[in-house]
């Protein structure tokens, strides 16, 4: 035999005998493959062996060398094999490993219910052209309060309806008028940081956080979150507003969603209205709405004889309870699994 038959021979052996091992699904399938390659008897290995005496002298000694090179690796293979498995015990792996058992799924967190309805919500204005705006969640009462036509002596300011920090720094901020910083009470706040900002038109919401000191029960929380829309353009109307609503509502809760309007108060917007949806048989109040206050444009600065605007300020959690059919806003907040798991 040519020592470049015997090589390539034994190239080929060796690729052949590493995949069966590396394939081999069970101890029994290793130890057929082990016999086939490795075998005393009638192994590959050993008939390679016996044609060692037929190849020429000179090349004798290459010829060893690769032939103990082919043991080493399919050795190798062959223990890798077994390691996998785990099945030989000299190999050091744990012979009570079940290869063949499922493996543990790792628990994976995922996104808060209220999280995901506010992604949804931003969604469906998205498509309305609305642009998110945000604001901070610590406020000064300018941005809470004084431009949004709250004036000192309402009770909406009282300390009673807030929470006031009690570090509120002076002079940190010149919008600061009280120097007492609060955490903001709903998010009309960020109508007036984006009108600061901002000439119209304007479209824009802001969904996040608000605070207010309301004791718990089954449709109130001291920390909740709500989606504000502002409109600002020329002419706009109650119309545009009620649209607006209604395109969202159909959206949010599907086609046979009603809406209504029922007259109330906000210093910030006039008129003013709740806003009710009638779903599933029954009218639920979602939010507040109205037309902007011409005061509010007036501390903004812009001109209430050129614009004019509607704003609106929805619960999130109120939303997302009634699609989903979650009857106490306190176990979105439980941070109990076996809840929260079912969104
Ligand atoms: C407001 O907060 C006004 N800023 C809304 C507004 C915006 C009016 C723009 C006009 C123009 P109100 O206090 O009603 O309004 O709260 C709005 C909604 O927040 C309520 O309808 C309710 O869905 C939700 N909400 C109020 N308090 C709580 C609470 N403690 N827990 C859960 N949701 C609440």
């Amino acid at each position: 035999m040519s020592l470049q038959d015997f090589l390539s021979t034994l190239d080929g052996l060796e690729e052949e005998a590493s995949a069966a091992f590396e394939t081999a699904c069970d101890a029994d399938t290793l130890e057929a493959a082990r016999v086939r390659f490795l075998g005393q008897k009638s192994g590959a290995l050993r008939d390679v062996q016996k044609r060692m005496g037929s190849i020429d002298k000179a090349d004798r000694k290459t010829a060893g060398m690769r032939l103990n090179q082919f043991k080493s690796n399919v050795q190798e293979a062959l223990e890798n094999a077994k390691t996998r498995l785990g099945g030989d015990d000299s190999t050091g792996a744990d012979p009570t490993f079940d290869p063949s058992l499922p493996g543990r799924r790792p628990s994976i967190g995922h996104i808060h219910p209220v999280t995901q309805t506010m992604t949804h919500l931003m969604e469906i204005m998205g498509r309305m052209g609305f642009e998110a705006a945000e604001g901070p969640e610590v406020e000064d009462p300018w941005h809470n309060f004084v431009a949004l036509n709250i004036p000192e002596d309402h009770p909406a300011r009282d300390p009673l309806d807030n929470f006031y920090l009690a570090t509120a720094a002076t002079g940190t901020n010149d919008r600061n008028v009280e120097g007492s910083q609060l955490l903001r009470s709903q998010t009309s706040t960020v109508q007036i940081r984006v009108m600061e900002d901002k000439q119209p038109p304007i479209r824009v919401i802001s969904l996040g956080r608000v605070y207010r000191p309301d004791a718990p029960d089954a449709t109130h929380f001291p920390m909740f979150h709500q989606m504000e829309g502002l409109l600002v353009d020329k002419n706009v109307t109650m119309a545009n507003l009620k649209t607006v609503l209604r395109v969202f509502a159909t959206n949010y809760l599907g086609d046979d969603v009603e809406i209504r309007f029922r007259p109330s108060f906000f210093p910030f917007t006039e008129p003013s209205v709740e806003v009710d949806f009638f779903w599933n048989g029954s009218w639920v109040e979602f939010g507040g709405a109205g037309m902007v206050d011409p005061a509010v444009f007036e501390a903004v600065g812009y001109d209430p004889e050129v614009y004019s605007g509607f704003a609106f300020g929805l619960g999130v959690e109120r939303l997302c309870m009634r699609r989903h059919g979650i009857t106490d806003i306190r176990d979105l907040y439980s941070g109990d699994l076996r809840f929260l798991q079912q969104f």
